[in-house]
This record gives C-alpha cells, structure tokens and sequence, in this order.
C-alpha cells in the first residue's frame, strides 16, 4: 500500500478555518446511485437488491394471518448497561411504561427474570387505576428476599412486585414450578401473601389445560387483565437447554404454547415477557426457536381476537371497559 506523502508542515488546526471537504477532494460533484444501482452487497441485505416485501405468516393452530390484522413493531433495546443493574432496571421501567402508554400491548424480551420487575411495575402504574394479575410460568418461584444479599436478582423479581404493591400476592399464579429450589422459608412467604402456586406434578396428574384454566381465573380475581411471564426453563431443558438454571422434568414446547394461546384467547393481555434464553448454552437454536414461537403465539392470539371484533389496544384511562 503506499504511502502518503508526508507534509513536513501540515496546517495548524487552530490558527485558520480548514475546508476539510476541499483539502481531502471531497467537495466534488457525486452522482447518487438507487439502491438498485449500486452493487449488490450494499444497501439493504436483500437478494440482488430486489425490493423488500414483507411476507405475511399463516398461522396453522389459529387460521389466522397475525401481521395482517395487527400493527406489530420492534421499540428496539432499551437503554441499558448490562453491568449497572439499578440503572438498567431503571431504564427498562421507562421503556416499557413508554410502549404501554401508547396503548400497545408490550412483549419484553429478556434479559434474565430480573426485567419482570420493573416490566410488569411499568405496565400496572399504565393500566391504573386498574389491576393487573401474573400468570408467570418458570420452573422457579423467583420470590426469594435477596441473591446472596442481591435484592434485585434473577431470584427475587416476584417478591419485589409484590412487596411494593404492583400486583397483589392472591393474583400472582406460578404454573410448572418443580426441583428443589426455593426452600421451605420462601414457601412460608408465598402462603402469607396469598400466592397461587401450580407445581409441575399437578400439571403431571390433572393436564395442563386444567391447570391453565384454573391459573387465569386465580390472576383475574379482581384484576382487569394479564400479564405474563415466561421464564423459558418452565420448558423441559432437554428441549430447550438454552438457560441459565435448567431443572428437569418441565413442559413440553407443545403445552406451553397452547397455554399461551389459551390465555391470550381468553384474557385482556396487558404484556408480556419472554425470559432467560441464553443463547451460548442453546444447541441447534432449539431454545430461540420457542422463545420466537412464545412471542409469535401470543401476537397470534391477539390477532385472532382482532378479527372476531375485540379490542386489542389498551386506552389509557379507561381501564376495565
Ligand atoms: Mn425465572
């Protein structure tokens, strides 16, 4: 590659005002190619720079055409430090309490099961002076009082929401809880304030359908509407491996998005969250791949609800119509 040639005596920045563009050969005319125009690697990734048309999706379960009947956008990440968890949860609370506000209905992508809490803090301080109940599926409670101290770990979301009255204990229900964790003290906790509970061998002798129905009417005891929380490991890990603290014996895929598509089809959905897929312990994808299909089942079920005349959005201030 060769070399500039060196200016012994390059002009002083501060001493006069440097037309950059002149003095670099940049202030020439350029003609502006479409993008059609220009080669095929630049531009929009599509094949030959042919134009992009957004493919509609069937989907087989609710013979419905999702993105046909239903405006659905991507708000981006929100604003976080992954190293700073006070601002990151800070941050999320605004992002989502923006999306809910506009009466969207929020699908929040994790991030671990931390991001619940201000999450779902954000769409109860929207939904007011209405109420929310959680249908929160994991293999875990999640309602410890502190990680090794930490009050605002992956282990304690649900006390925090609890504790801070963003949903009232008696309707946050927990479908497919299993193992050995957490420990008789935090069971104690959980009956004090009321908290609905479903274990996996429940779901083992009455089915899942059973247990789903009597979760949704245990949540919309007094509330208006749902929000849902969907901790991946509530699938068997030998399906979806892609998660921080796996524990065998879960759901399979198939059950847990019929559960999600009978909620939606069922309930006012205020939001959503879909959490702890970690993708560098996944295999073949197979864990994204039901953490996709969680999110596109419920877009599904709402779009569903749309075609047979519901309401899908939310008015903020009319809670309950
Ligand atoms: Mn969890």
């Amino acid at each position: 590659m060769a070399e500039r040639p060196h200016d012994p005596d390059p002009p002083d920045p501060s001493a006069e005002r440097i037309d950059y563009a002149a003095a670099n050969g940049w202030d020439g005319e350029f003609e502006i190619y479409s993008d059609f125009e220009l080669p095929t690697y630049v531009g929009p990734t599509t094949f030959m720079n042919l134009p992009w048309v957004t493919g509609s999706v069937n989907s087989l379960q609710l013979g419905v055409e999702p993105f046909e009947l239903l405006s659905v956008v991507d708000a981006g990440d929100a604003n976080i430090i992954p190293a700073w968890i006070d601002r990151s949860h800070a941050i999320i609370f605004r992002k989502v309490r923006e999306v809910a506000g506009t009466g969207a209905i929020p699908i929040i992508l994790g991030g671990d099961h931390s991001i619940t809490w201000p999450s779902a803090t954000a769409v109860a301080e929207v939904r007011r002076p209405g109420s929310i109940g959680i249908v929160h599926f994991d293999a875990h409670a999640d309602t410890a009082n502190d990680d090794w101290g930490v009050l605002s770990g992956h282990g304690t979301p649900m006390r925090r929401l609890i504790e801070s009255g963003a949903v009232l204990g008696r309707n946050f229900v927990q479908v497919g809880l299993r193992g050995y964790w957490p420990p008789v003290d935090v069971f104690e906790w959980m009956e004090d304030h009321g908290l609905r509970y479903h274990f996996m061998t429940e779901i083992d002798e009455r089915g899942a359908d059973a247990v789903v129905d009597d979760a949704i009417a245990e949540a919309l005891d007094g509330p208006d509407a749902i929000y849902l929380s969907i901790d991946i490991d509530v699938v068997d890990p030998g399906l979806a491996p892609g998660t921080g603290t796996p524990e065998p014996g879960g759901l399979l895929p198939r059950e847990l998005l019929r559960a999600i598509r009978r909620i939606v089809g069922a309930v006012e959905l205020a939001g959503m969250d879909i959490v702890e897929v970690s993708p560098p312990y996944d295999h073949a994808e197979t864990t994204a791949m039901i953490a996709n299909r969680a999110a596109l089942e419920a877009i599904s079920a709402l779009a569903l609800k749309r075609r047979n005349g519901a309401a899908v959005r939310f008015e903020p201030g009319t809670a309950g119509d």
